[in-house]
């Protein structure tokens, strides 16, 4: 089991993550996880705070000369603009008074998490609500991610839309062409678009977003390509790979809707239209090779063995430079919401943030798959597993 914890306030001192259930001897360090931090940190719409922060996660424990222990694996992230916040962020009590954010932003954690937990200062919500905190996951997930690479699972991301502006391959009803996309200029872009036509719309919906004071949101892509068939299970319902991904992407801040492969497409074409014909099978060591991948690798809460595709749509952010009106939080009377320096769009570092969450998925369920405290003992039982998956006739079991 892969499980992983992050901690850390927006402007607090940094943000503390913990990965366990790492095999051992999986070859792995900062640099590694730097750069997809770095990834994260890049896009188009992002705000002031991105020129300040060099996100590097430290680790403190679970890797030695280069290799995981097997033992949890701890990584701290700084955040530099702490510097500016060490009194309204103190850990002891201060004698000066600190100003209250009492102007609840509509769209936020603000109002529910001031009245749940029985706070008098909104920043008390919305330092934890903050989306600062995919920082510690983008670092827990590069750790998953350098683990699939082992067994050769490659995961990328790409935006569908933003602010209303689609792809033309991401048109809905049509999956793209997977095999046609071009990932070093996803890369390459700053809004992170694999069709450099829409590019150009994607910028100028941010930049007069911006302009007006406004924000706006979008969809991703993930996939995730060589992902064997049978993981997760249809046998329970917490079990299902689907179900994990859509709660795992679910829970990055700002998303408010997932879908695997066509989605919400199928509902208006009749099943002949929908499901992937499976195709005879020639080739023993590459079998259930399907026609389409409508599923989007999935089927009864397992993969297909087919790249895996989950979609997921991103708010605009709710801190607008031009507020929403709201109350104050101590009147009730009304009030412009509270601005604070934010992004206009978060569209293009959610597709690594994406790709973060999807690796910790997938690790975790690979894991329960084939087990082993050590990368050698995880391969040969994947291995294993694999000269097990052909056609029966073609496929020769070893007896119970
Ligand atoms: C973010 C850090 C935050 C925001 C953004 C994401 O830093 P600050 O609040 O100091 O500008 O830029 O957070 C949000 C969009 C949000 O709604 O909370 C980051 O590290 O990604």
């Amino acid at each position: 089991m892969i499980r992983f914890l992050t901690a850390g306030e927006s402007h607090g001192q940094g943000l503390v993550v913990i990965v366990e259930g790492m095999p051992a001897g999986l070859p792995i360090g900062e640099e590694y996880i730097g750069a997809q931090m770095a990834r994260r940190q890049r896009g188009h719409g992002r705000g002031g705070r991105m020129k300040i922060e060099r996100d590097w996660a430290r680790v403190v424990s679970g890797i030695r000369h280069g290799r995981t222990l097997g033992s949890p694996i701890a990584m701290t992230i700084e955040n530099r603009d702490w510097a500016n916040w060490t009194q309204v962020m103190s850990v002891e009590a201060v004698e000066e008074a600190t100003p209250r954010v009492t102007r609840i932003r509509p769209g936020h954690a603000d109002l529910p998490g001031t009245m749940k937990y029985g706070y008098d200062d909104v920043r008390d919500a919305l330092e934890r609500s903050s989306a600062r905190e995919t920082a510690a996951r983008v670092a827990a997930g590069a750790v998953a991610r350098r683990l699939l690479e082992e067994f050769g699972v490659d995961i990328r991301s790409h935006s569908l839309a933003i602010g209303g502006v689609w792809a033309a391959a991401g048109d809905m009803g049509n999956m793209i062409d997977m095999d046609k996309i071009d990932w070093d200029a996803v890369e390459a872009s700053p809004v992170r678009c694999a069709d450099p036509a829409a590019e150009p719309g994607m910028m100028a919906a941010i930049d007069s977003a911006k302009e007006a004071g406004d924000t706006v949101g979008g969809v991703v892509e993930v996939v995730a390509y060589g992902v064997p068939i049978g993981l997760g299970s249809h046998v329970q319902w917490d079990r299902k790979l689907d179900g994990r991904l859509a709660q795992a992407l679910m829970s990055i801040n700002a998303c408010k809707a997932v879908s695997i492969g066509d989605g919400w497409e199928s509902i208006n074409q009749r099943g002949s239209q929908v499901h992937d014909v499976i195709e005879p099978v020639t080739d023993p060591g590459n079998p259930w090779r399907r026609k389409t991948n409508r599923s989007g690798g999935t089927e009864g809460g397992m993969s297909s063995g087919t790249p895996l595709v989950a979609r997921f749509a991103i708010k605009p952010i709710s801190t607008l430079v031009k507020p929403l009106p709201s109350v104050d939080l101590d009147t009730g009377q009304l009030v412009q919401a509270h601005y604070e320096r934010s992004d206009v769009c978060q569209v293009p570092p959610a597709g690594v943030i994406g790709e973060a969450m999807v690796a910790l998925v997938l690790a975790d369920a690979f894991m329960e798959k084939f087990g082993g405290d050590s990368v050698p003992e995880t391969r040969r039982n994947y291995r294993g597993y694999l000269k097990t998956v052909g056609p029966r006739a073609m496929t020769p079991r070893e007896e119970g």
